[in-house]
């Protein structure tokens, strides 16, 4: 066994640059940006093939996020976007890694590597074994693999020693199966990415409106009078969004920004498919921006709910209260608690005026095509389920869900993350779906729920479990706590990983490890009865269908539905009536079960195979509410307290225009001006006077909890329009500061955008 590998990204500096904030997102830049990211990895003419089937019907679903796409008028260059491309070229480039390469680069000498150099390797060419004391990763075939993990399962104590992580690009087809497999071996122990994303929204949504997800279509967007967008930055994450933002706005709409930091996309938005609007200066996005303070939303949220009480009377009502009456409950003590709060301590918490809360008071009492979106900026605090309970306390007062141009967009991540939980990838599976799955496959599945993501870290820790299994993602470097984490997955007999490409969670492993390399959804996936394709589930609950158009770079990779096929084959033998192998087949015979199991996909080949796709059903949306109660509720949400001592920091974790979560595209983050670093640490400028700090100063991020010291070294400081005592940092480069117990209350979810630090 050579050197211990290096859990962190090394902390070398590359090269800071600084330059203006652009003033407008998208346009000529991202155009050109494009163009060369695409052309690093393949020629022109491939380039522009691969282009035009980017979320066209027929086409493959966009490997960047899960914004829908629009259900008919799309545009002919493909409905792509500057960071969608970053995402296609990065899977489809044809560099392949394999024995040649890991005979020659110890598991250590990789530890070195920053992710983006990691990234950068090229495709994983071949199944991998790092045997126990080996320093290199070597080749394995296939059969040896599924027969080494299959042992290393069935001679587990009990099922419940195993966890079974997953991102959120698996198809429905793969992640409905990998469920069924987990749950046939016994155990319901399927943490994944949803645990650190989205959890709150899901969380808050089920307990108060009974569905979830979301209840707002794209239409719904173009249609809507205001859009609040909370805590979200979609020039870099989801750039379509700015497309159907600019259709709001044509048709009338305002949008109302909250966000800590001024993000450029949200700001002025250029329209790259448009090349007049380009040439005219695109769009001014949003109306009303208001900096908030880190975590100030419920605060905010209070003041504006405040002043339209105040503002509501019989003869002029802003409120919707035949809505209040007939679909909600709870507004009594809602209300109640509203009125104690004092008004200026709400102003103070939020950081935000009087004045800018009358404004925005203005333009929403009088109307009632209200939609707030969202991302990570509400979802990932201790309070996160309260925030997006608190947004639909909002929403409820004006009447303004289960209606057109109204309601709620928790705007998700993963491209198929929302899909994967439709499909069971939860560790708190509901009955019903249980029973269904029994009665479809004869067989007894677990009841005891599962480990979460920082319950599965903590078991890991503790020896509970000791097999870690991961399909896609990275789970070393996306969770908190990096080095906790990297102890628990030492402590594991065995670590497999099914990737693409090279991260560090294939570094930092258990006493066996694997890698197993799958196709990429760019991928032809053929297969006996010839070629298949996949379907995903978008952010509004559309599925629909995605095929793969490029051959794949190795012929060695399999796809991720025959992966676990094999292993389920392998570890249940004959202890299961279900005919694994059948399922690899034709793909068909996957979506009938799943037809058979989860209401909503009726005829799913049929369907699925029809242009736009079709929607699943939502309550929400429709304006039945599926809680106990058979109403919305409203909720009574405490008022976070954020106390910072005179010389600590409240530390946001954020994603730059160039990464794809713990994937680094390149060392750019051009919206922000900030180019050829990461480890920077954004600050305001008189809290950079007060404490004496310059730009480009070196600090050491500290964080301190439980007696417990967390370092994060070398950091550059960079001025930025940030409020006071508030600063942010990048995922997941500080991620080695977020505790593994600073969670939200009831989903878990890691509290990464509030992180209380000191910097030296
Ligand atoms: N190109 C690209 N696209 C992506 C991803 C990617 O990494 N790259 N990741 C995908 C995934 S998995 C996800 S979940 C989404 C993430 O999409 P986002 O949630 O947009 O991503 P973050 O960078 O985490 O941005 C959070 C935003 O919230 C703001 N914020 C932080 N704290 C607060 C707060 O207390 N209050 C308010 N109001 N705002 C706050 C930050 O300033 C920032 O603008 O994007 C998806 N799409
Ligand atoms: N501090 C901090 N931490 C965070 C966040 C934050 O904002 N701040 N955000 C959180 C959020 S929102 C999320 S969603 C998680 C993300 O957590 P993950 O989903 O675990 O991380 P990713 O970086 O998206 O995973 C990238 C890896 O997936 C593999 N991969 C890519 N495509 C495929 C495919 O098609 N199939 C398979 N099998 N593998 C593939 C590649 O090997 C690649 O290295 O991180 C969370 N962590
Ligand atoms: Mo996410």
């Amino acid at each position: 066994m050579g050197k211990r590998p290096k859990e962190e990204t090394p902390q070398k500096l590359t090269g800071i640059v600084i330059k203006d904030i652009p003033d407008v997102a998208v346009g000529v830049g991202a155009v050109s940006s494009t163009v060369k990211h695409l052309s690093k990895y393949m020629s022109p003419a491939k380039a522009l093939k691969t282009m035009f089937k980017v979320n066209q019907k027929g086409g493959f679903d966009c490997p960047g996020c899960a914004w829908p796409d629009p259900d008919d008028d799309r545009s002919k260059i493909g409905e792509y976007c500057e960071n969608g491309i970053k995402a296609i070229a990065e899977e489809a480039q044809r560099k392949t890694i394999g024995a040649k390469f890991f005979k020659q680069h110890s598991v250590y000498d990789l530890s070195l590597k920053s992710d983006f150099e990691l990234g950068k390797m090229g495709r994983l060419a071949e199944p991998l074994i790092l045997k126990p004391g080996s320093s290199h990763y070597q080749p394995i075939s296939w059969s040896d693999a599924f027969r080494t993990i299959a042992k290393q399962l069935n001679d587990l104590d009990s099922p419940d020693e195993a966890i079974f992580y997953t991102s959120g690009r698996t198809s429905n087809e793969a992640a409905f199966l990998y469920q069924l497999f987990v749950r046939q071996f016994g155990t319901n122990n399927l943490p994944d990415c949803s645990n650190m994303c989205h959890e709150s929204s899901g969380t808050a949504l089920s307990q108060t409106v009974g569905i979830g997800k979301g209840s707002v279509t794209l239409p719904d967007i173009y249609e809507a009078e205001v859009i609040l967008v909370m805590g979200q930055n979609p020039g870099t994450n989801h750039p379509r969004m700015l497309s159907a933002l600019e259709k709001c706005k044509e048709n009338g709409g305002k949008i109302i920004t909250i966000n800590p930091l001024p993000e450029a996309g949200l700001m002025h938005f250029v329209n790259p498919q448009k090349p007049t609007k380009m040439l005219s200066g695109g769009t001014k996005l949003t109306d009303i921006f208001l900096p908030i303070k880190l975590n100030g939303d419920v605060a905010l949220l209070k003041a504006i709910m405040q002043r339209l009480v105040k503002l509501d009377s019989k003869s002029t009502p802003v409120l919707d209260h035949s809505f209040i009456k007939e679909k909600t409950n709870g507004y009594a003590a809602f209300k109640k608690d509203l009125l104690t709060h004092d008004y200026e301590t709400l102003l103070d918490r939020s950081g935000i005026s009087n004045e800018q809360i009358e404004k925005v008071v203005d333009l929403i009492k009088d109307n009632t095509k209200i939609i707030v979106c969202w991302a990570m900026g509400l979802t990932q605090h201790v309070n996160g389920v309260d925030n997006i309970k608190e947004i639909v306390n909002f929403l409820l007062m004006k009447g303004a869900i289960g209606k057109p141009g109204a309601g709620t967009c928790p705007v998700r991540g993963h491209s198929n993350v929302q899909g994967d939980r439709t499909m069971g990838i939860w560790e708190a599976p509901k009955d019903g779906f249980l029973d269904n799955l029994e009665k479809t496959f004869h067989f007894e599945a677990p009841r005891k729920h599962g480990y979460a993501v920082v319950d599965a870290i903590e078991a890991m820790h503790k020896k509970k479990a000791s097999v870690f299994f991961a399909m896609g993602g990275n789970f070393l470097s996306a969770t908190p706590d990096t080095l906790y984490t990297a102890e628990a997955l030492r402590n594991c007999a065995l670590t497999v990983h099914v990737s693409t490409k090279l991260n560090r969670s294939h570094l930092i492993h258990g006493k066996t490890a694997m890698i197993l390399p799958c196709l990429g959804r760019t991928e032809i996936d053929m297969q006996k009865e010839g070629k298949q394709f996949v379907s995903v589930e978008n952010s509004m609950g559309i599925v629909h269908s995605s095929q793969g158009i490029l051959p794949p770079p190795s012929k060695q990779l399999k796809s991720e539905v025959d992966i676990v096929c094999n292993l389920a084959a392998e570890t249940l033998g004959d202890k299961v009536p279900t005919k694994w192998m059948s399922f690899t087949e034709n793909y068909d015979s996957i979506r009938d079960k799943i037809e058979e199991v989860i209401p909503g996909f009726e005829d799913y080949n049929t369907r699925v195979r029809r242009g736009a796709g079709f929607y699943l059903p939502n309550g929400a949306r429709e304006g039945t509410f599926h809680t106990a109660s058979g109403k919305a509720e409203f909720s009574v949400i405490d008022l976070p307290v954020n106390r910072l001592l005179e010389n600590e920091f409240a530390m946001m974790t954020i994603r730059s225009h160039d990464q794809y979560n713990t994937t680094i595209y390149g060392l750019d983050d051009r919206y922000r001006g900030i180019y050829n670093e990461r480890r920077v640490v954004l600050m305001n400028k008189s809290d950079m006077a007060k404490h004496g700090f310059e730009n480009k100063q070196l600090v050491n991020l500290v964080q301190q909890s439980n007696e417990q010291t967390r370092r994060a070294e070398k950091f550059m400081v960079v001025e930025y329009a940030i409020p006071k005592q508030c600063v942010a940092t990048y995922f997941p480069e500080a991620n080695v500061l977020v505790p593994l117990d600073h969670v939200a209350r009831e989903s878990k979810t890691p509290a990464s955008k509030y992180v209380t630090i000191t910097i030296e």
